[in-house]
């Protein structure tokens, strides 16, 4: 199911004036609220979110958005998290993630305190904050920025706004990633922020990624397959169980659009094979490739794994094919672990035909 509308643009007059108006209602005058502001150097505080969306943790199949109602997710969907790295400006800004929104008022709090409920537009910022930081440490705890090279390790942008679809799209020549608010707010799961995430990491690792149709469709699949070991790997840190099968993308955002259960706007453990199953659309197409990693973290382990693929996609061209980027993982495998991590990748593609 394609919900994502890529290669949107957007009037560059509408944008300078959001950002001006943005910049205008985020950056206190000097003096005015220097009083109240943390102490310099408070880089953490704590924040209310969802792990990784309420479908999953509580296992409640039957949750609907009702109108962005509070009472429509339980209280026990809600977990108290460290936020870590903030600039101790008192808003959402930091190392990792700098969340503006354009709409209700920009999250502000002088100890770092950020306790919102979903009706709450602050309590999606507050999940943004969140995930993108923790999507970016997760890829530091796998040795990119020390071992390996750095990937997207900058403070993202993150925008929040009231477009009428579930919209949500990584705008690569902007750099920022925009989370949209049809159906269920994309900002209230966690799967849609690192699923954007993930395209904001391949255009940090290959300007121009996307090119192609097989490329587009890989973008898409590591988009689902990031957020689902990012979400996995949040929710153990945490204790938060998951009480949806895992493979399932996006668990909370989908009962607006999914009327079987369990709700996935995508899943990573299908059966697709190429090329007789591939469509022409990249979100369906993408699903062969996303079900190759799910296996290779199936053989390898997620740390290995995670570190090969996405090691390995600092070599994909522009407008890469399956094959060609299939091949460079497997070449990728072999370098860091070997011939039996090589092969064990290969068998991966071998499954989806695409090696
Ligand atoms: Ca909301
Ligand atoms: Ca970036
Ligand atoms: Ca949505
Ligand atoms: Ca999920
Ligand atoms: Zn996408």
């Amino acid at each position: 199911m394609g919900l994502e509308v890529s290669n949107m643009r957007i009037p560059t007059a509408a944008i300078g004036l959001g950002i001006l108006l943005l910049a205008a209602c985020t950056n206190p005058q000097p003096g005015v609220t220097a009083q109240v502001k943390p102490p310099a150097g408070s880089s953490t505080g704590t924040g209310r979110v969802f792990i990784t969306n309420p479908v999953q943790s509580t296992g409640d199949q039957s949750l609907t958005d009702q109108k962005d109602s509070d009472a429509a997710v339980p209280a026990s969907a809600y977990y108290t998290v460290a936020l870590s790295h903030l600039d101790g400006s008192g808003y959402l800004q930091g190392k990792w993630a700098n969340v503006r929104s354009e709409t209700g008022d920009p999250a502000y709090s002088p100890t770092n305190t950020f306790a919102y409920t979903r009706s709450d537009d602050r309590f999606e910022q507050v999940m943004a904050y969140f995930w993108v930081t923790e999507a970016q440490l997760y890829l530091q705890s796998l040795g990119f920025g020390s071992e390996l090279p750095p990937v997207n390790m900058e403070s993202q942008d993150v925008r929040i706004n009231q477009w009428g679809q579930d919209n949500s799209y990584s705008w690569d020549k902007h750099d920022v990633i925009r989370l949209g608010k049809g159906g269920v707010d994309d900002g209230e799961d966690g799967e849609v922020i690192v699923h954007e995430y993930g395209h904001a990491v391949h255009d940090a690792q290959v300007a121009g990624f996307g090119a192609s149709l097989e490329a587009g469709a890989i973008g898409e699949a590591f988009g689902d397959y990031l957020a689902v070991t990012v979400g996995l790997a949040v929710a153990q840190k945490y204790g938060v169980p998951v009480k949806a099968p895992a493979a399932c993308v996006a668990d909370w955002d989908a009962v607006s659009y999914t009327s079987t259960v369990p709700h996935c706007l995508r899943r990573i453990d299908k059966d697709k094979h190429y090329p007789e199953d591939v469509v022409g659309r990249v979100h369906a197409d993408g699903e062969i490739w996303s079900r190759a990693l799910w296996d290779i973290r199936g053989a390898l382990g997620a740390y290995k794994a995670d570190r090969v693929i996405i090691n390995a996609q600092f070599g994909f061209a522009p407008d890469t094919s399956f094959a060609a980027a299939a091949q460079q993982t497997v070449n990728t495998a072999q370098q860091m672990y070997g011939s039996a991590a090589a092969q064990a990748v290969r068998a991966a593609f071998e499954a989806r035909g695409i090696l």
